[in-house]
Order: C-alpha cells, then structure tokens, then sequence
C-alpha cells in the first residue's frame, strides 16, 4: 500500500479469547531480537495490522512475525516466521493481486 503494509495473520486458533501479542521483530526466529513493529494482537488466530514501512523495507534486512502466548505469558513464543523465508523468495507482488 504505498508508504504502508497490510499484515495479515490467519494462524490455528490459539485459547479461546486471548489476545496473544504479535509482533514485526528484528531477527530471524527462533532467536528473535527486539521488536521492530506492534502488531494488533492475534485473537482466535486473527490479527490484521496496517504497519508503517514498505514491504521493500521488510524485505531488505532481517525480520520476523512473532507470536506471543498471551500478555501475562509474553515470553513463550507460540508462532515465528522469517519474513525473509517466505516460500518462494518473496511475496507475490502485482497489481492484479491487490499489491501496489
Ligand atoms: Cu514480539
């Protein structure tokens, strides 16, 4: 979108009702540094954020979704991925797809 990403997650249910963290870190996983950018947390395996950087910038360096178990348990990770890693080398990226 421009100047901005759309970050959509669709994982496996976690807890019913539990907001689990998620977040753009620096890093690859599973040894994820620190956060780079908030995501909406994740919430019966849905989150839908709009983050400020260009899949470029993303693209470009070493960053990782991570999901969090839930607030009071943050430091269990229960999902990571490697932006980098993405099947393929990169997202598809055309104008008939919706990406600009
Ligand atoms: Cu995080």
């Amino acid at each position: 979108m421009g100047s901005q990403i759309q970050v959509v997650l669709n994982l496996a249910a976690g807890p019913a009702g539990v907001d689990q963290p998620a977040h753009i870190h620096d890093g690859q996983c599973p040894g994820v540094a620190g956060i780079k950018y908030s995501l909406t947390s994740v919430k019966d395996g849905k989150s839908t954020t709009t983050v400020n950087a260009t899949l470029d910038s993303l693209m470009s360096s070493s960053f990782a979704i991570n999901v969090h178990k839930s607030g009071a348990e943050v430091s269990v990770y229960t999902s990571c991925g490697n932006i980098s890693s993405i099947p393929g080398g990169s997202p598809t990226s055309s104008p008939s797809d919706g990406y600009n």
